[in-house]
């Protein structure tokens, strides 16, 4: 058998890339937290024409959000430890740029599709954080009526499509969904999200066939956060520059800085365009990290104490509060205000979770069925 090619180290070419070209950036190694930082200081001058082209009440509702989802996510650890959430139960703590930068560059009418890392994504789509919290919990007052839980949390009212289990399964579903808007003649778009783990699944290769071949509405947002429950991207994937699969289906694709909400929202945006606008899909791999395990109960063995504190240097909450301060768009008061809000949000959503009644038990035999 003749030895293979190693794998090209460069993406996807930007003039390849119609209206992507500014976000196509050189091969990162991807587990390189220095030279993550140095992407990062080349982006700061970029940072400040970013929050210019954005209005002050987006900028503050995208910080709100983030700001949301972090505390909302760090009463969930508590409200775990205390025994009032069972079951599995993950975090999205460190990734939370990504939904809340996606999610700002859709139409509520769009939809959103994702794994089971998603009360971010159900949060910024408009679920709101009390029936969210009270799914948690498993009471009647959740989004799913307290059937579904952490790992599939729904919400047809906001076209929020779950919450799902099987590692890359909402792909095909996704690109289903996005079919039946091309079918409709809707212009509505799709946001699939997944995490890197779920690329190795025929699903998503065989969605992404399908998806440039039919011309599907569906933008394939990669959630890189560098490990699939307790191992390592360099452990599991022969190409790790999750970007260059688009190359095999002709996608447009782009590699983004997922801890920077503005970058995030930019690359989503022009994603969304080519989906609104020509039907095309897009697969953009989104470079992220978990600062907490897999689920509530990873001991985290495989990663060390250091490698977590360094990506928390990079924070997605405190860089973007930190160039909106720079850059006079809040001040020290703005962000208490902001933060007081956010307490008074999640504190409520604890209170009506705690509140509202077990589902009634006649309720095991209702939703069996798709059609009902
Ligand atoms: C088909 C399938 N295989 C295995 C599992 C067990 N499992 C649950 S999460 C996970 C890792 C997924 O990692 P990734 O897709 O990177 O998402 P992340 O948890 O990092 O958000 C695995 C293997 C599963 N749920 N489904
Ligand atoms: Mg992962």
């Amino acid at each position: 058998m003749s030895k293979q090619a190693a794998p090209t180290k460069s993406r996807v070419k930007a003039e390849e890339q119609p209206g992507a070209a500014a976000a196509v950036e050189e091969v990162t190694d991807h587990i390189d937290p220095a030279q993550l930082d140095e992407e990062h200081a080349k982006q700061k001058e970029e940072q400040k024409n970013r929050i210019e082209a954005v209005d002050r009440e987006t900028l503050l509702k995208l910080l709100y959000q983030m700001i949301l989802i972090r505390r909302f996510e760090e009463k969930c650890a508590e409200s775990y430890s205390l025994g009032k959430i069972g079951g599995f139960c993950h975090l999205y703590i460190g990734q939370e740029a990504v939904a809340v930068g996606a999610i700002s560059a859709i139409r509520q009418d769009d939809y959103v599709i994702t794994s089971y890392r998603e009360h971010g994504h159900a949060i910024a789509k408009g679920v709101s954080a009390d029936e969210v919290m009270a799914e948690l919990y498993g009471k009647s007052g959740g989004c799913s009526s307290g059937k579904g839980g952490s790992m599939h949390l729904f919400d047809a009212d906001v076209n929020f499509m779950g919450g799902h289990g099987i590692v890359g399964g909402q792909i095909p579903l996704g690109t289903g969904i996005a079919f039946g808007s091309k079918y409709k003649g809707t212009d509505q778009v799709t946001l699939c999200f997944f995490g890197e783990a779920a690329v190795n699944q025929g699903a998503f290769h065989e969605s992404l066939n399908m998806a440039q071949l039919w011309k599907l509405p569906c933008i394939y947002i990669c959630e890189n956060n560098q490990y699939g429950m307790g191992t390592s991207l360099d452990r599991a994937m022969s190409l790790q520059d999750v970007s260059q699969k688009a190359c095999a289906y002709e996608l447009s694709s782009e590699f983004v800085d997922g801890m920077d909400v503005l970058a995030v929202r930019e690359a989503v945006q022009r994603g969304v365009e080519r989906a609104r606008k020509d039907y095309l899909p897009t697969l953009l791999e989104i470079r992220t990290y978990r600062f907490m395990g897999h689920s509530m109960s990873d001991p985290g063995n495989y990663r060390t104490r250091a490698e977590i504190e360094k990506y928390q240097q990079r924070d997605p909450i405190k860089l973007f509060t930190a160039s909106l301060l720079e850059n006079g768009v809040i001040d020290q008061a703005a962000l208490d205000e902001i933060e007081g809000r956010v307490r008074e949000e999640v504190e409520h959503s604890a209170r009506f979770a705690d509140e509202s009644p077990l589902p009634d038990p006649k309720e095991l035999y209702t939703h069996i069925y798709a059609d009902e």
